[in-house]
């Protein structure tokens, strides 16, 4: 009677922790050995729900080329999700919000915002926007976040 007990209780801790498991979002994160905001940056992705794939690059803009992102559009880091990119740091929620856009091969907060995700500087920021490139190669604001 014990014995069984105890295995149901195990059984249902191993059922939660897949469930748990299953609910994590994987994503891939490129980005160059040194880089101490990108690291911050899959911080804040893995406190919101991600599974981060981190990839190590040596050349970071052979990398950018490859997964399609315009120069203009270019930061540090650039993720793979889905199929799509997320370059610079994004907040999480906008990287959620990718997966409802079919018409967007990916977002990016060009340069590198203070205050953004991973740019955390003394609880100040600057205003900066995140920037969806459409199919047809322009650009789109997707969100705005002011200055605080
Ligand atoms: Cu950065």
């Amino acid at each position: 009677m014990k014995t069984t007990l105890r295995l149901a209780a195990l059984s249902a801790l191993f059922i939660t922790s897949l469930a748990q498991a299953a609910e994590l979002i994987p994503i891939d994160v490129h980005r160059d050995a040194n880089c101490g905001c990108c690291k911050k940056w899959i911080a804040h992705l893995q406190a919101n729900g991600f599974k981060v794939n981190d990839h190590v690059e040596a050349n970071m803009s052979e990398v950018k080329q490859r997964l399609g992102v315009p120069a203009r559009l270019a930061s540090c880091h650039t993720a793979v999700i889905n199929g799509k990119f997320v370059e610079g740091h994004v907040p999480a929620e906008q990287v959620l919000a990718l997966s409802k856009r079919a018409d967007l091969l990916g977002v990016a907060a060009p340069g590198m915002p203070m205050g953004s995700p991973g740019m955390e500087m003394d609880g100040m920021g600057d205003a900066y926007q995140v920037i969806g490139l459409s199919k047809n190669g322009t650009d789109e604001v997707i969100a705005d976040y002011p200055a605080h």
